[in-house]
């Protein structure tokens, strides 16, 4: 017979606490189920629920033995993240971990799904751990900014050994079954029934003395491969804090008794939960979280997708064939002939041989994933297609005639998408017969892999075919963010006001050389003149030469890429650009660097001289100031959509959060002041957004709007 526990020992009077644990017998042993829908995190609740479930186990003579376990998905994904940031309530992970090791009676747990952060200290406090053959483990801590705080710093190297622990921690990756068990993580997989074959472990423990993992020493790493991982978190930790921490944790489990080096870890700890960058990690975690609902959307269900068309196998074509192969879906590619379809197979083909090498698929999974791929030149075949994508060339006129095409060929029932990344929608909707069921979904190169996925709304795109992108970005495992037309959506109109921004700088004294090493320090992985010399400069031109004619001749114009171009320098494909390269290496380019001073003595703006933080301010406040934009006109929904889109598809650093979440950090006065000083329309200063100004004037920042 079971009982559910409710936490009601330390409610306050008058609150109610809910059922969060299930405890029943099953012969000597007291199974203690976590029951703490949607992923049983260990809240207040669960936490004092089981510590009175395992007190009382030990004094009631019929409990030899103790099974803790989860109910419904997953063992339990960890702390409650909506605790975080608040003062934290008796009783703490810790103590409850450290009540469960030193338990008289044994203590076995057994993990399913996942057993994350606080989930898998649980079970390091345990004397032994049983996972199902499907579950997963890990200390997931570092991507919320954080560290474990019960133990598992401490804990895991004893178990696990050093190097082992530190990876586990410093890059909070998962770890199957097998793999853990290979680790010492666990102590059995099991095959069939986790909750039976768990059951019989901790009969099988009964009357037995258990060894408690605090108390013994965390055995010696071969310095080599304790130097060579110690190098590898310090190199991938570019700018975040948790994971040299981490580094300095594990340290100190070589050197310092459980009983020092618990109370360390529980220092760093609430650190980290105090830092921007936690705050700013933990404000994406919750904004991924919320970027699919929509109020509008609450009552709306999506339609089932099946087979998939696209049009176009060029780069992104064929990387949005994969993305959609690999979630499981049938695929139709169209090319125009023979030998660009041929070519296109090549590219899908090239990609899973790619995946193959890094022992992310085998051999038969590509089959399998291919077999689910019909090439073909013939458009009339999409008539059987639940969704369409054309990825063809960025060309107004020839997508029109595609969608013309389409609109002969295909039944007006089926979605039809355009992958373009800065093109207006209305005149390609125009063309089809039923426009309600037209959008964008604008993948981003490359598409397999990118985990950013713009869903773009046209003026008649109907909430069930909104419904129904939103849908299918969760089944591709991707993160999509709605956006509303306007020339290159959320992420590249910020962008090319970032670019802009920089130019300017070029204009008033700076050098690529220094924005870029500014932007690095920031947190890019590389500055946007670096950046724009990998993707070819000619791209940036083509783009200047199509905006020209609608150019307003008020906003301010730098034609220094047009000068580059003009002398062949086409960035890293023609061995020069913004930089020179000299085998592979990337170095400043003296007459790059006289050209750009000419030009700005030209110009007749004051010259001077650059601080790091300035010209990361400068850029910050031009991608806000455009934001502010964006949300003002309704194009996204919320500013956390925004800080989504710049760090998944654009580098900005996932630790500072997205740019309005930096800018709310900074504080937005100082971020309208930066904006003011800039000269962004010749003669005429900066356009500030109106939503910032009266922001700022409210003394509110965007953290107030994220609701909406
Ligand atoms: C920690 O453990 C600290 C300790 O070391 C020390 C303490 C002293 N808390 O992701 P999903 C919600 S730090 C509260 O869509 P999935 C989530 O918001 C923690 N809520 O599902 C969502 O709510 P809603 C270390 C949480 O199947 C719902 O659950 N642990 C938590 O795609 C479903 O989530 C982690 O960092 C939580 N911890 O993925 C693990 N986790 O339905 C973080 C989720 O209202 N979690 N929710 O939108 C994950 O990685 C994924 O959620 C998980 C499931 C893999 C578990």
């Amino acid at each position: 017979m079971s009982t559910a526990v409710s936490a009601a020992g330390d409610a306050d009077e008058g609150e109610t606490m809910p059922d969060v644990l299930r405890v029943w017998r099953d012969g000597e042993v007291a199974v203690l189920e976590i029951d703490n829908p949607p992923v049983n995190a260990t809240s207040q609740a669960v936490r004092r629920a089981l510590l009175d479930a395992v007190q009382r186990a030990q004094s009631e003579p019929e409990t030899l033995s103790i099974l803790i376990c989860g109910a419904g998905r997953t063992f339990t994904a960890g702390g409650d993240i909506t605790e975080f940031g608040k003062p934290p309530r008796e009783p703490h992970l810790p103590d409850l971990i450290n009540r469960i090791e030193e338990s008289g009676k044994p203590v076995v747990v057994a993990w399913h799904g996942t057993a994350l952060g606080g989930g898998c200290e649980i079970g390091l406090g345990a004397h032994k751990r049983i996972i199902a053959k499907d579950g997963f483990v890990g200390l997931p801590e570092v991507k919320l900014g954080l560290l474990p705080g019960a133990g598992g710093t401490q804990r895991l190297p004893r178990l696990v050994g050093p190097v082992a622990a530190l990876d586990l921690i410093a890059t909070g990756r998962m770890v199957g079954a097998e793999e853990a068990l290979r680790l010492g993580l666990v102590d059995a997989i099991a095959r069939k029934d986790l909750r039976a074959e768990a059951i019989e472990l901790a009969r099988g423990l009964i009357g037995q003395m258990q060894p408690r993992l605090s108390l013994r020493s965390t055995p010696a790493a071969e310095p080599e491969a304790w130097q060579a991982m110690v190098a590898k978190v310090n190199r991938e930790a570019r700018g975040r804090i948790a994971p040299q921490r981490a580094i300095e944790l594990v340290s100190q489990s070589l050197t310092l008794p459980f009983s020092l080096g618990q109370p360390n870890e529980r220092r760093a700890f609430f650190e980290l939960m105090n830092s921007e960058q936690s705050r700013g990690l933990r404000h994406l975690f919750l904004a991924e979280r919320e970027a699919g609902k929509r109020p509008e959307l609450a009552s709306v269900t999506p339609r089932d997708l099946h087979q998939i068309g696209i049009i176009g196998a060029g780069t992104m074509g064929s990387g949005i064939a994969v993305a959609f192969l690999d979630a499981g879906y049938k695929v139709m590619l169209v090319e125009a002939d023979d030998a660009a379809l041929q070519a296109g197979l090549e590219r899908v083909n090239g990609l899973y041989l790619r995946a193959i090498r890094s022992g992310r698929i085998d051999e038969n999974t590509r089959l399998n994933r291919l077999s689910n791929l019909a090439p073909t030149t013939e458009m009339s075949r999409l008539a059987g297609c639940d969704l369409v994508i054309e990825a063809i060339f960025e060309d107004m006129g020839a997508k029109i005639e595609l969608m013309k095409k389409l609109a002969n060929l295909v039944p007006a029932s089926m979605l039809v998408a355009t992958n373009t990344s800065y093109l207006d929608l209305e005149p390609m909707a125009d063309a089809l017969p039923a426009p309600e069921r037209f959008l964008g979904l604008h993948f981003f190169s490359p598409a397999h892999v990118m985990k950013l996925l713009e869903i773009v709304r046209a003026r008649r795109t109907s909430l069930q075919a909104l419904s129904t992108a939103l849908a299918i970005g969760r089944k591709l495992k991707k993160i999509a963010v709605i956006s509303g037309v306007c020339e290159g959506f959320i992420g590249n109109r910020i962008l090319a006001k970032f670019r802009a921004q920089c130019e300017f700088m070029l204009e008033e004294g700076a050098l690529p050389r220094e924005i870029d090493a500014a932007m690095e320090a920031f947190g890019l992985a590389m500055g946007p003149f670096a950046v724009q010399d990998l993707a070819g400069l000619d791209i940036a031109w083509a783009r200047r030469k199509r905006l020209a004619a609608t150019r307003d001749p008020a906003d301010r114009d730098v034609p220094l890429v047009d000068r580059l171009c003009e002398q062949g320098r086409f960035g890293q494909k023609a061995g020069k650009g913004w930089y020179l390269y000299e085998n592979g290496h990337r170095v400043p380019d003296p007459a790059v660097e006289a050209m750009v001073r000419a030009h700005a003595a030209a110009t007749g703006r004051p010259q001077r001289s650059f601080s790091a933080q300035e010209i990361q301010n400068r850029v910050v406040a031009a991608m806000v100031n455009e934001g502010a934009k964006i949300l003002g006109e309704g194009i996204a929904a919320r500013p956390a959509d925004i800080d989504l889109v710049l760090v998944n598809g654009y580098g900005f650093p996932n630790w500072r959060g997205g740019p309005m979440h930096y800018a709310d950090a900074l504080g937005l006065k100082q971020v309208l002041a930066v904006a003011q000083n800039t000269e962004a329309r010749d003669g005429r200063g900066f356009e500030v957004a109106p939503l910032l100004a009266e922001l700022v004037s409210s003394q509110r920042n965007f953290s107030t709007l994220n609701g909406g």
